[in-house]
């Protein structure tokens, strides 16, 4: 397979004057990360300029020469941050300062990406520091090469239960360093069969190779673990988290791992949840299962990354009772301030599953005492699966403003885990990856616009989401005017659109069984009842206030009084709140019935506004860029149509309501 390099696929810039006299990088290199800023920095301007500068292994001293840039300095200043780098010009160099050698290397990405979008150079002054201490992709990729939920092609880490460390494996090491990602998991958190030896000898020199290139590039590897491993790999015949031959098992493997692969950062954990064996096997906690993980890992460095997704999914869905958006709330927080310092717990930013709009987490600003990662999903498993555009960045961003209200300031979602709200340096933000091995890695080149707004946005969430996408268009295809007004459109429209002809006002799923793509309002296979919705012929939505599961009551105030009383609800949480009949009003002076039909026709209609504007660029983009784009477009039109017309004449037909501007409702 080829591939592409996507945003450093770096073009010659004809007039771009400021870059054209740049003819030495100057640096001691005594890692591997500072030679690779020194590689980054060369090759980048040699495909812009049309002159690789020359190394110099000096310290940046030496006379200024003049008013011309004519050279780049990498010093290490190790007053700075962690991390952070200050990218500045003085006399006729760009200098470009950091504590640690992760600081030039992104210190370096962040002048090349200058250069992308032809900045002055001369007047340079960048200063600038990681908000999360960790940005990671989480890849669910299975040994034998297939991708779950993944829509870009099959791994690029495994073909056939064997690990790769290629060339493309180098590319992917750039493209993640260029954006300030700054860890990955490799494999599936539903670790099966073949998975579990990655901690056995077989793997270890591959694994070992792999944290070193991806260590070059300032990226700690991590893998996914089976809680069951002392069992599944015959060992020991229990996985119980107190039994002493448990633990000493897993004491023993670890050093075993960590004398081999010095530089693993440890392992992402999925117990208890959809079929995935975990404590509760044993009447244990998830506390007692994580620490003794990391207990065996502590001596090493390593870190345990426990997801809080445990839920029951063969609940019965007709039992009012029972909620499932309650689980992760439930299970986790009686266990607030029993886990590790190395422990992170990672939660989902809803408390469903990535659909396309739920409401946050309660666990932000319930656990107080916890380190905490968000996790989030650009694989758009929910949400047009990179066959529909859907620029997941201004989503994220309404998740990271969300005031929690634990505290009086400095409690929004972004704040607890920057680390700023409790004061911890373990927490961040988790993507679940979008990459595949089709050659534009993305398979929906516009779907790469998450992967980098990802990167961009754990690295500087002050970014907006429209700032984001114009230096994505622009880094990647250019300057040209129509291309970023066009793109920046149809990015930005997008997640509106979806959101509009999918599932209404925040009840989720309504997907077809397993694939979870495409429109089937009684579908989820979870619910086999068909009744998730609560729809009948009167109303819609889920009862979760006071009188309902009391789901509302998890949030601090003012956002239990607000959830829970339906005249304060917003809209567009509405029916995840709420039951109600479908001639309710809603704020927008619409009823619920009106506002399905009306937001399935307009978000049809912007993506017939998309294919349009779109057509305009042909022979502004490249060719192939184009026809894939505008494939996958076509693909769009007809599908959301299907969902506009499966939801509508669903409620129509279950509320017998017409539509009162007398469209045709199928
Ligand atoms: C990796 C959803 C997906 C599963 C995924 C799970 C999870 O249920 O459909 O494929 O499993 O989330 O996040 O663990």
């Amino acid at each position: 397979m080829s591939f592409e390099q996507a945003y450093l696929n770096y073009t010659l810039k004809e007039n771009y004057e400021d870059i054209k006299n740049i003819r030495y990088v100057e640096a001691v290199c005594d890692d591997k990360r500072m030679e690779n800023s020194v590689a980054e920095l060369r090759l980048a301007i040699e495909k812009m300029s049309g002159t690789k500068p020359e190394y110099t292994a000096d310290d940046c001293g030496g006379e200024n020469a003049g008013p011309v840039i004519a050279r780049i300095c990498l010093k290490i200043n190790s007053q700075m941050d962690p991390e952070a780098y200050h990218v500045y010009a003085e006399g006729d160099k760009i200098m470009i300062e950091a504590s640690d050698s992760a600081g030039i290397l992104y210190g370096s990405f962040e002048l090349i990406r200058q250069m992308q979008m032809e900045k002055e150079l001369k007047t340079l002054d960048i200063k600038k520091k990681p908000d999360m201490p960790l940005r990671m992709l989480n890849h669910w990729d299975n040994m034998d090469g297939s991708i779950e939920r993944g829509y870009a092609g099959d791994s690029f880490f495994f073909v056939n239960n064997e690990m790769v460390v290629d060339e493309r494996i180098h590319t992917y090491a750039r493209l993640l360093a260029a954006v300030g990602i700054n860890g990955t998991v490799i494999n599936n958190v539903n670790v099966k069969e073949c998975a579990t030896y990655l901690i056995t000898e077989r793997y270890w020199d591959k694994v070992r190779e792999l944290s070193e290139v991806l260590g070059g590039y300032g990226i700690k590897l991590f893998l996914s673990l089976n809680y069951a491993a002392p069992v599944e790999m015959g060992e020991n015949t229990s996985a119980d988290p107190l039994d002493e031959s448990v633990i000493k098992w897993w004491k023993d493997r670890m050093k075993k791992v960590y004398a081999a692969v010095p530089k693993l950062g440890g392992f992402l954990i999925k117990a208890d949840s959809e079929g995935r064996p975990g404590p509760f096997t044993y009447n244990r906690t998830h506390a007692d299962g994580a620490n003794m993980l990391a207990e065996a890992v502590e001596p090493y460095g390593g870190t345990i990354i426990w997801r809080c997704f445990v839920y029951n999914c063969q609940q019965d869905w007709r039992d009012k009772k029972t909620d499932r958006a309650r689980s992760g709330y439930d299970n986790f927080m009686g266990l607030d301030g029993t886990f590790r310092d190395n422990v992170i717990l990672q939660i989902k930013n809803g408390p469903m599953d990535f659909q396309v709009r739920e409401p946050i987490h309660p666990l932000f600003g319930g656990l107080e005492k916890t380190n905490q990662m968000l996790e989030v999903q650009i694989a758009q498993e929910y949400t047009g699966q990179q066959r529909h555009i859907c620029y997941l960045i201004p989503m994220f961003k309404e998740v990271l403003a969300f005031r929690t209200y634990v505290r009086d300031t400095y409690d929004t979602v972004r704040d607890i885990v920057s680390g700023k709200t409790f004061h911890q340096r373990n927490c961040g933000m988790a993507a679940v990856s979008n990459m595949g091995n089709d050659d534009n890695w993305t398979g929906h080149d516009l779907a790469m616009a998450n992967l980098y707004g990802f990167g961009r946005l754990a690295f500087e969430p002050d970014l907006s989401a429209q700032e984001i996408a114009a230096e994505w268009i622009t880094v990647s295809y250019g300057r040209d005017e129509l291309v970023k007004e066009t793109i920046e459109y149809m990015l930005m429209e997008s997640w509106p659109a979806y959101e509009k002809y999918n599932a209404p006002l925040g009840i989720g799923w309504m997907v077809n069984p397993s694939f979870h793509y495409g429109p089937n309002v009684d579908g989820y296979e979870y619910d086999r009842w068909g009744t998730y919705h609560r729809a009948d012929h009167l109303g819609i939505g889920v009862d979760r206030s006071d009188k309902g599961t009391g789901y509302a009551l998890l949030y601090h105030e003012p956002h239990a009084s607000v959830y829970n009383n339906v005249d304060t609800c917003p809209d567009e949480l509405l029916l995840f709140f709420h039951h109600v009949p479908y001639t309710w009003k809603l704020k927008s002076g619409k009823t619920v019935i009106q506002h399905i039909y009306d937001t399935h026709f307009e978000g049809v209609e912007t993506v017939d506004e998309m294919v349009a504007r779109f057509a305009k660029l042909e022979g502004k983009l490249p060719e192939l860029v184009f026809k894939r784009v505008a494939d996958r477009l076509a693909h769009q039109k007809m599908h959301s149509r299907e969902w506009r017309d499966q939801i509508n004449t669903y409620f129509y037909r279950k509320s017998g309501i017409a539509d009162e501007k007398g469209r045709t409702i199928y």
